[in-house]
């Protein structure tokens, strides 16, 4: 299959070495550059093998040679990255959503509704070291479900990323999934963020985590996502346990002076909750203190 990448950061770089080292044909896309230089990339496998790789940039806006376009952008940048694409991009070509955050879909949808399109959520860790180099750092599960009819038919993805992965699936309930990531990002990224301490923090600090749970619950419930309090947090510490020694995402964008992806994510959680009537003060206050700490920097 020919995949293009759309956002060659840690999870796109990642993506895209793997599939080309199992031979599969990738490309990048970036709308910005015009016709910039193939990027070499090393990739560090799990089992400490590196490879290096070139990936050319594709630059038709039709992307003429792509089957799978995979966008892993930062979710603030899906919107304006995808939008050159609107009214050109093939009809035939698959598009995956496989960022953090959730609150996109509906607009990828409504532009290009003649296109399958799939949610996908993943728990693989990559570490992007330099822009040249791209570590593997954790087995994890990628899950894909469609988001329309036309979707339904893209069943190759599957195998394929499955043998370039590891792991890769369709799941019947991407949106329970989702949600879970959701909460997980909502938990893990803004707290380890102002705490300024990788993931495993969190083990010393669980009666907050059990509080932002207990917080968000009622608005899965009411989302009918079929989750508990308990549940939620025990997936949270789980993931808080796994990847311990790393650092959460916007922990790094804030360490670095990045613009984070907390409106999509606690943003997306308020407003949500907005909607339902749902007060979530706790998740209102960590937006808060992110925001305030995002617009030091970024004004
Ligand atoms: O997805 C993540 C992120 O950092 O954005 C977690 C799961 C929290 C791992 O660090």
């Amino acid at each position: 299959m020919r995949w293009t990448i759309l956002g060659a950061g840690a999870i796109g770089a990642l993506f895209a070495s793997q599939l080309k080292r199992i031979g599969e044909q990738v490309t990048l896309f970036d709308a910005r550059k015009s016709q910039p230089s193939p990027l070499k990339l090393t990739l560090t496998t799990l089992d400490q093998q590196a490879i290096e790789q070139e990936f050319v940039y594709e630059t038709d806006l039709t992307l003429p040679e792509t089957d799978v376009l995979l966008v892993t952008t930062k979710v603030w940048q899906v919107i304006p990255a995808l939008t050159p694409l609107t009214g050109k991009l093939s009809t035939t070509c698959t598009i995956v959503l496989l960022h953090n955050g959730m609150g996109t879909t509906d607009w990828v949808l409504s532009r290009f509704s003649e296109n399958p399109i799939i949610a996908g959520v993943t728990s693989a860790g990559a570490l992007k070291t330099t822009k040249h180099h791209v570590q593997h750092t954790g087995f994890g599960e990628t899950w894909l479900g469609p988001l329309n009819e036309q979707a339904k038919q893209s069943t190759p993805i599957i195998p394929t990323l499955n043998t370039a992965m590891g792991h890769a699936d369709w799941s019947d309930q991407i949106k329970e999934r989702q949600w879970q990531k959701l909460v997980i990002n909502a938990v893990i990224n803004p707290l380890t963020a102002l705490l300024n301490e990788p993931n495993g923090t969190l083990l010393s600090h669980q009666s907050q985590v059990r509080q932002l749970c207990e917080e968000v619950a009622p608005l899965l419930a009411k989302e009918g996502i079929d989750q508990t309090a308990e549940q939620l947090f025990t997936t949270v510490m789980a993931v808080a346990e796994r990847t311990a020694k790393n650092y959460s995402s916007m922990q790094q964008d804030i360490a670095h002076q990045r613009k984070t992806e907390i409106d999509f994510i606690t943003g997306y959680l308020l407003q949500k909750a907005n909607e339902h009537q749902l007060a979530l003060p706790q998740h209102h206050e960590l937006y808060l203190k992110i925001k305030e700490r995002e617009q030091a920097f970024t004004h």
